[in-house]
């Protein structure tokens, strides 16, 4: 069975682990599919969006707990390696992609599960899902950018008591924290991620990889700074074909077609 599945649509794509009986838990077999996966929708100019999401139960419990981490002969497993060359590759692919990615957390989202998650543009989640910092249950610290993206989105207080305590929080409780974008009923995670996917793939590309550009660089940046990087892709937005297109429907009374 293939462990990651990629679903082409009109404009998008979904991308989805697919190791139901492991919660969809990745190894360092799965993760280079997993990258191969991303770029190929990167490089494909008719994909705008991606969905990202987990066959069955859960969404991704995290790193396997299974041959990649165990001990063999030669010592304990090289989990420096391991972060670099797989689980922070998908992080970084994520964030440096031109694309929306809108990750549709079906379940449990567990140690990089959840980080990849938090990595997403727009993150909807199950209303039964879950979100654990499990890195501490097993003597590991947060990874997949985890101390930054919690940092960020939930504040110190609360993402120090999540790293260090490893206890599970609903999505509702992840939503009112501003983790994530929305909880939605179980039974419409499909279709509520498919019409955002649909809706983005519509959307004016180039402002939209312009968008992630700016809010990437948006912690590291001064105010001052940050104007400068807004003043100049506001400059490269208005030079395309999209904002022309957009005044024009506009003033016109029409939805906009953009290229
Ligand atoms: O180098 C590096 O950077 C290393 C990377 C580290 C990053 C990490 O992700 S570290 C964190 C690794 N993940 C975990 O520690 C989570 C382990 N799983 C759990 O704690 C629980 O499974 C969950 C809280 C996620 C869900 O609990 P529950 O009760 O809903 O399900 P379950 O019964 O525990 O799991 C269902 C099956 O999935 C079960 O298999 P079985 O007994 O039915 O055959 C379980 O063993 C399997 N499973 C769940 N998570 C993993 C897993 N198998 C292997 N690895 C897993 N991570």
């Amino acid at each position: 069975m293939d462990d990651i599945l990629v679903e082409p649509h009109d404009g998008w794509r979904r991308v989805i682990l697919n190791r139901p009986a492991r919660l969809n838990a990745v190894n360092a077999d799965m993760l280079p599919r997993l990258l191969t996966a991303i770029d190929a929708a990167e490089a494909d100019p008719s994909c705008r969006a991606v969905i990202l999401t987990g066959a069955g139960r859960g969404f991704c419990a995290g790193q396997e707990l299974g041959p990649d981490v165990t001990p063999g002969p030669n010592g304990p497993p090289d989990l420096q390696k391991l972060a670099d060359t797989c689980h922070h590759q998908v992080v970084r692919r994520i964030r440096a992609s031109r694309l929306p990615f809108i990750c549709a957390v079906n379940g449990v989202a567990a140690g990089a599960g959840a980080s990849f998650a938090l990595a997403c543009d727009i993150v909807l989640a199950a209303r039964s899902a879950t979100f654990v910092q499990a890195f501490i249950r097993i003597g590991l610290v947060p990874d997949s950018g985890a101390s930054f993206f919690l940092t960020r989105l939930v504040g110190d207080a609360r993402a120090r008591a999540l790293a260090m305590l490893g206890d599970a929080i609903d999505a509702e409780t992840a939503e009112r924290w501003g983790m994530i974008w929305k909880t939605v009923d179980d039974t419409a995670l499909g279709s509520e991620s498919e019409a955002l996917a649909t809706r983005l793939a519509k959307s004016p590309a180039a402002a939209l990889a312009a968008i992630k550009t700016m809010f990437a660089a948006a912690p590291d940046n001064t105010l001052h700074q940050q104007l400068d990087l807004e003043a100049r892709l506001q400059g490269q937005a208005g030079r395309s074909a999209d904002f022309a297109e957009g005044v024009r429907a506009f003033q016109e009374k029409r939805p906009p077609r953009f290229q």
